[in-house]
């Protein structure tokens, strides 16, 4: 595709923040240290988590880039970044979490394969871009349609990284055309990330953003959107991120058996607290970050400090001085996180535990060993830290 490519060497990374931790250095994989992750409700983007499975691709001329909408179309067309921005412009704050999300705490049972990440895989971002509904109808795919005159059903989209899982090709995925042409489903081709042009590591200059889903259908640095009958038969949506039972193993996965994961089941996380962190007896205040996929508000997050035999309700916030409320209405953002905050009374050596439930009254799962699968993803098991009670200081005056 003109204007950008995909290098096959890391020696063109951009900088990234020193305090991001790395779990992976080529392919470049870092998150922020949970504290940072919940000391603002958007997420800057030097702290946002970086997920790759190559280098960074290059911009060499902007004014050349141009993404191809093609396959099962009548008339294939090519958009600059110029004709793209002429579209309505929608700004949509959305989170955006890594299926691995969580995976170290899952591997700790059982190994698994993958990176390994602690609870900040993910972020929250407003995303400014056109809506893929409104793109496609440019093509004549006209609003909320299932399945075109010549068989199309889904719509992939295609990068220019050079990933070794692909030997060397693009990453690559799709999602059903009936979510792609629903203004609803808020499906955005993105230029913009919080109000600045994206950057490399998100995706320069455009990228999918599908709100509500693991983020590994949200596909960087697009070089071309195409409609097909079948779903994307790339290695991420057919031989990764599905999600198995605890029985599946190496040695007699079939693939074939599962759906490419799509959604993200309702998650959250304690960020104030690193596991074995000393507080001082008395009062603390508990707080993190609670979300569901497809679009489901968080209903309540339920913080134990006595093991889950009795629990308090956290208060839930999306803008300060603004009450949340978990509906599918103009007043909360249904694809974005809420952040959550409890005062306990801390006794001795308590594991603190934090669950939360969305709109569909989804519930966490308790224990991890349930929900165990080989590839290590969507671990969304009730979230627990190790808090000790500071010795008494015999002289504080030090
Ligand atoms: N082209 C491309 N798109 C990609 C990926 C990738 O490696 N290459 N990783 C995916 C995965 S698994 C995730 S979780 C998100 C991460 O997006 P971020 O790095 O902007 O946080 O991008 C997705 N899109
Ligand atoms: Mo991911």
């Amino acid at each position: 595709m003109p204007g950008v490519r995909g290098p096959s060497d890391y020696s063109l990374e951009p900088p990234r923040h020193p305090s991001l931790k790395i779990n992976s250095k080529e392919p470049f994989n870092a998150e922020p240290q949970r504290t940072a992750l919940v000391t603002s409700y958007i997420t800057p983007v030097d702290l946002f988590y970086k997920r790759n499975h190559g280098p960074i691709p290059v911009v060499d001329d902007i004014e050349r880039f141009r993404v191809s909408i093609g396959g099962l179309v009548e008339k294939p067309i090519q958009l600059s970044m110029d004709d793209l921005r002429k579209l309505p412009k929608y700004n949509v704050t959305a989170t955006l979490q890594c299926a691995g999300n969580r995976r170290t705490a899952m591997s700790k049972t059982r190994t698994v394969k993958g990176v390994g990440w602690d609870v900040a895989a993910l972020g929250n971002a407003t995303w400014g871009g056109a809506k893929l509904s409104d793109v496609l109808e440019l093509v004549g795919i006209s609003k909320l349609t299932a399945v075109t005159s010549l068989g199309g059903r889904h719509v992939e989209f295609v990068s220019v990284d050079k990933c070794k899982e692909e030997n060397g090709g693009p990453y690559k995925a799709s999602i059903p055309l009936r979510q792609a042409t629903n203004p609803d489903a808020d499906v955005l081709l993105a230029y913009e990330m919080n109000g600045e042009v994206l950057n490399r590591d998100h995706g320069y200059p455009l990228r999918g953003v599908v709100p509500g889903v693991i983020g590994a259908r949200s596909v960087k640095w697009l070089d071309s959107i195409n409609i097909i009958n079948e779903e994307c038969q790339g290695f991420f949506m057919q031989k990764d991120y599905k999600m198995f039972p605890p029985s599946v193993n190496w040695d007699n996965i079939n693939w074939s058996t599962r759906k490419p994961q799509m959604d993200f089941p309702v998650q959250c996380a304690i960020c104030s607290l690193e596991d074995v962190d000393v507080a001082k007896q008395g009062k603390i205040t508990v707080s993190g970050y609670a979300v569901s996929g497809g679009g489901r508000g968080i209903e309540r997050v339920d913080i134990s400090v006595d093991g889950g035999k009795t629990w308090t309700e956290a208060l839930r916030y999306q803008k300060i001085n603004v009450p949340y409320i978990s509906d599918d209405d103009i007043s909360s953002d249904k694809w974005a996180w809420v952040l959550f905050q409890a005062d306990v009374d801390l006794p001795e050596n308590a594991d603190i535990i934090a669950k939360a439930v969305d709109t569909a009254a989804n519930v966490q799962p308790e224990n991890v060993e349930d929900i165990w699968n080989l590839r290590g993803i969507l671990n969304t098991s009730w979230h627990r830290v190790r808090v000790k009670k500071a010795l008494p200081v015999a002289n504080s005056n030090l």
